[in-house]
């Protein structure tokens, strides 16, 4: 009834940017400073939800604001468009997983205009179109030459459910697929990895240059992940075995406390030391093994499982001091971490110590927790005999400390016993007299050890990127010559896309023969595709010069934008996108086409949207459903709601977020602009002052606001900017006033972060051409930015002592001191104890005494 249409407003607009393009980045020509402005890109799973309503409304609240402080914004969309969503919808429906792929971009398009996001349309990008994902196929070559990118035997996480093998990353600390939900089983494959471990320390030392830039629990969360051991290597002798085998240590100190020494049952030295063992020992290890493997990582490193393990009938040798450790096999020991091997040392190792009393291993203690270990270093008293003596004497509390008695292992610092040179030195002391020991005599020396492994980029799947391999008949590999490039994916019609194991482009007789390029004879293309996280660790870079045809992307371009100044997304993407876009920067800064080593300057996480409590899906039956409400209340009332429902990174609850609240905002500040009736060239000065500073405290602030992503506290300070306008307009100097307008003005031009429609509308009510989109911010004036006073008045068991001036925006604290500083409130105190203090800031200060 008050005349606001919002759906008129809005498609209104929605046709003038569509005409005008204002939010194209500006070109060679623009001088302004840049900024780059980037949400994590969408997947076409269906139609937008409210998680993408929350992401992209977030980001574009940046973008606009950067370009409101008269910066050059690039605010580019683009669609992660490969992956097995859109395979397994085309497999259940029997469509192309092409056209179901690009019916969902078209419709998110849409959506995305209707919402008013103010993205670069001219840079649009999706991963599935050959003129992208020959870039990947250009990356993986490149990859290949710089031996990044390798074949590998090994043993792999496979999803029984999707037929396909995943990346660690996809395995969930469950043990479960990510993707699927199945329980992930391991199987050995020839797969393609890229050697993200080359770049191990570096992934990690780099963090430290986001500190205070991205997420805490982010950085904590890659740190974790890349896990870097920091030990020694020592190799030791097996009886009957002319190799040396290597284990990896991260307490060499411990040396001479081995009793035992554990091989991971799945490793290729398991098998090869128990080919020589007796019929009954190969009996029970290969049903152990069977066992095994049928394990997941998470569950074989599991501490309150009972330990398991065969004794192999072998020995290994202790460099240091030539003691004989019976071999075992344990699935506690995994494969492919250090070298699959271990000297176990029961005394100060729980899990060694919970395998030994399982096993009834010795127990040898050589660090003494007890002794101190600052000050100077003990001398060591030997006995008659030149024998060392434990410097722990006999007392019998100690025996309360063993191992073997109590069940815990000694893993504090102490003092080193039993341990030959080492005796007396500390942790640190020893772990370096060792180090140098084991170097002096070939026999190890300083090591470390990561938890990262290699990143798994074969998917036995049809809808990705096509690996730009060739395999020859005569076993050689070899790149599909650059004139051959893009390998584009056949047509799927007639392929089977069901998950068998084996890749559906393996059936595609015509698509997999090829020649040689070398011998001309017939030969196979790779019939895998590509992980699509390859697709998405770059992809920042290919908005800078989308579509061309002739690089990946420009590295003048990257000078000019990249790294990308605001990045936000969803916290699954801690680990997986992030780590290996952080991996790929680096290599294409080693190969010189980028100047930074970190894509991401600043990252946030932004919340889910949540109902009730819990996460919404379809399956719940719980689902708001974006459309809906864009139908219901328009585009400005939802980005208000959301906006206006809490911080940034906080979860919020769909019960909290009114959009029907946020509406009636909007009109009531559409209202103001269509009130006011002073003309453009009205002299702000004659305003209605405290109006004024109203306005211009938020002029003053909002910059801070939002550059600290307090987007909600914009909103709730527009709100009382709009009341307080409506309260001069009806009740004050009228609506001619010109600080009616001003605030008017102000309202409009900061409303455009979060209801870009109606902001423009008002700007031209208030009589501006548009875009109010570009318009730069006016400047607070200081002198309006002079805080209110206001009397407070200070109490003693409830009379009243004192008047005092104070700004109105004092802090409680301030306000108390100057309270108890005043003069006259010190005379009435006189030496009475105040034993309670209540002060409401800025009015009242109320103390009790005794
Ligand atoms: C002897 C020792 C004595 C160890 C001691 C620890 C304490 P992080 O910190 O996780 O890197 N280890 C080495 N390779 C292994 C494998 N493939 N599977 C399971 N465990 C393995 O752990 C490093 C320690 O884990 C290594 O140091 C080794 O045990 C064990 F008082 O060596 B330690």
């Amino acid at each position: 009834g008050d005349g606001f249409d919002a759906h008129a407003i809005e498609q209104k607009w929605q046709k003038r940017w569509e005409t005008a393009d204002p939010f194209r980045a500006g070109g060679e020509g623009d001088t302004r400073p840049r900024k780059y402005v980037l949400a994590m890109f969408p997947y076409p799973s269906g139609d937008l939800h409210m998680g993408h309503a929350e992401n992209y409304l977030y980001s574009d609240i940046v973008a606009r604001f950067w370009r409101h402080r008269g910066y050059n914004v690039l605010n580019p969309i683009g669609w992660d468009s490969f992956g097995l969503p859109a395979e397994n919808a085309a497999i259940k429906r029997g469509a192309d997983p092409r056209e179901w792929t690009y019916d969902n971009i078209a419709q998110q398009k849409a959506g995305f205009r209707s919402y008013g996001v103010s993205f670069d349309w001219n840079r649009v990008l999706h991963t599935s179109d050959p003129d992208y994902y020959q870039w990947n196929q250009w990356l993986f070559q490149k990859l290949h030459e710089r031996g990044l990118a390798y074949r590998k035997d090994a043993s792999v996480n496979w999803d029984p459910v999707d037929q396909t093998v995943l990346a660690n990353e996809q395995v969930l600390p469950d043990g479960t697929s990510e993707r699927s939900g199945a329980v992930v089983v391991k199987k050995k494959l020839e797969q393609w990895y890229f050697k993200i471990t080359d770049y191990a320390d570096r992934l990690l030392d780099d963090l430290n240059q986001l500190e205070g830039f991205w997420p805490q629990k982010v950085i904590r969360m890659q740190r974790n992940w890349i896990g870097r051991s920091v030990g020694a290597d020592i190799e030791f002798e097996i009886e009957g075995r002319d190799e040396r085998v290597t284990v990896f240590s991260t307490r060499p100190d411990t040396l001479h406390g081995a009793t035992f020494f554990v091989v991971a049952p799945d490793s290729d030295l398991a098998a090869e030391l128990v080919a020589g063992a007796d019929a009954e020992v190969q009996a029970r290890f290969a049903a152990y093994l069977d066992k095994v493997q049928k394990q997941t990582d998470i569950e074989r490193q599991s501490t309150d499982r009972p330990k398991t393990g065969v004794f192999l009938g072998r020995h290994a040798i202790n460099p240091i001091n030539g003691e004989r450790l019976p071999v075992w096999a344990a699935d506690y020991v995994l494969a492919d971490y250090g070298h699959g091997a271990v000297m176990a040392v029961p005394a100060h190792d729980q899990r060694d110590l919970d395998f030994a009393r399982a096993f009834d291993l010795p127990v040898k203690v050589v660090v003494d927790t007890t002794a101190p270990i600052t000050g100077a270093i003990p001398v060591i008293e030997l006995d008659e005999d030149g024998v060392p003596i434990d410097p722990r004497g006999d007392d019998p509390a100690l025996d309360d400390l063993d191992p073997a008695k109590t069940g815990v292992a000694l893993t504090d610092d102490g003092r080193m016993i039993n341990s030959g040179s080492l005796d007396g030195l500390s942790k640190r002391h020893a772990i370096a007299r060792i180090t140098e020991e084991l170097k002096a005599k070939g026999l190890g020396g300083a090591a470390k050890s990561y938890r990262l492994r290699d990143w798994l980029i074969s998917r036995q799947r049809f809808w990705g990127t096509p690996i730009p391999m060739i395999h020859t008949e005569d076993g050689r590999i070899v790149p599909v010559p650059e004139d051959q490039l893009p390998l584009t994916l056949p047509d799927a019609q007639g392929l089977d896309l069901k998950p068998k194991g084996t890749s559906p482009l393996g059936a595609a007789t015509d698509w997999i023969t090829t020649t040689d390029p070398e011998t001309g004879q017939p030969a196979r293309r790779d019939p895998d595709t590509m992980d699509t996280f390859v697709d998405s660790s770059w992809y920042f870079l290919r908005f800078l010069s989308p579509g061309d045809p002739s690089e990946a992307f420009s590295p003048a371009e990257a000078r000019k934008w990249a790294p990308v100044d605001f990045y936000i997304g969803g916290v699954e993407h801690a680990i997986l996108h992030l780590l290996y876009a952080r991996f790929i920067t680096k290599v294409l800064y080693d190969m010189g086409m980028v100047d930074f080593t970190e894509p991401f300057s600043s990252l946030i996480n932004q919340g889910m949207i949540i109902l009730g409590g819990a996460k919404m899906s379809k399956s719940k039956g719980n689902l708001v459903v974006f459309q809906d409400e864009l139908d219901a209340h328009g585009a400005d009332a939802l980005r208000v709601a959301l906006a206006f429902a809490g911080p940034v990174e906080d979860d919020k609850d769909w019960n909290d977020v009114s959009t029907t609240g946020a509406q009636k905002f909007l009109a009531r500040a559409w209202r103001v602009a269509k009130d006011v009736t002073s003309e453009t060239d009205v002299v702000w000065k004659d305003g209605d002052p405290a109006l004024r500073r109203v306005t211009h405290r938020l002029l003053a602030d909002a910059p801070t606001l939002v550059e600290q992503t307090k987007f909600n506290v914009v909103v709730a300070r527009l709100m009382e900017l709009v009341n307080a306008t409506r309260k001069v307009i009806d009740t004050g100097a009228g609506p001619e006033d010109p600080a009616v307008r001003e605030a008017a003005e102000a309202t409009a031009m900061i409303l455009d972060l979060f209801a870009p429609h109606t902001a423009e509308e008002m700007w031209e009510m208030l009589g501006y051409e548009p875009f109010v989109g570009l318009a730069t911010w006016r400047a607070a004036d200081p002198t309006l930015l002079v805080d209110e006073s206001v009397t407070a008045v200070v109490q003693i068991d409830g009379k009243l002592r004192a008047k005092i001036d104070v700004a109105a925006r004092i802090e409680s604290d301030e306000l108390e001191r100057l309270a108890r500083a005043d003069e006259r409130v010190q005379r009435a105190l006189g030496d009475r104890e105040i034993v309670k203090v209540i002060v409401r800031a800025p009015k009242i200060v109320s103390f009790s005494t005794r």
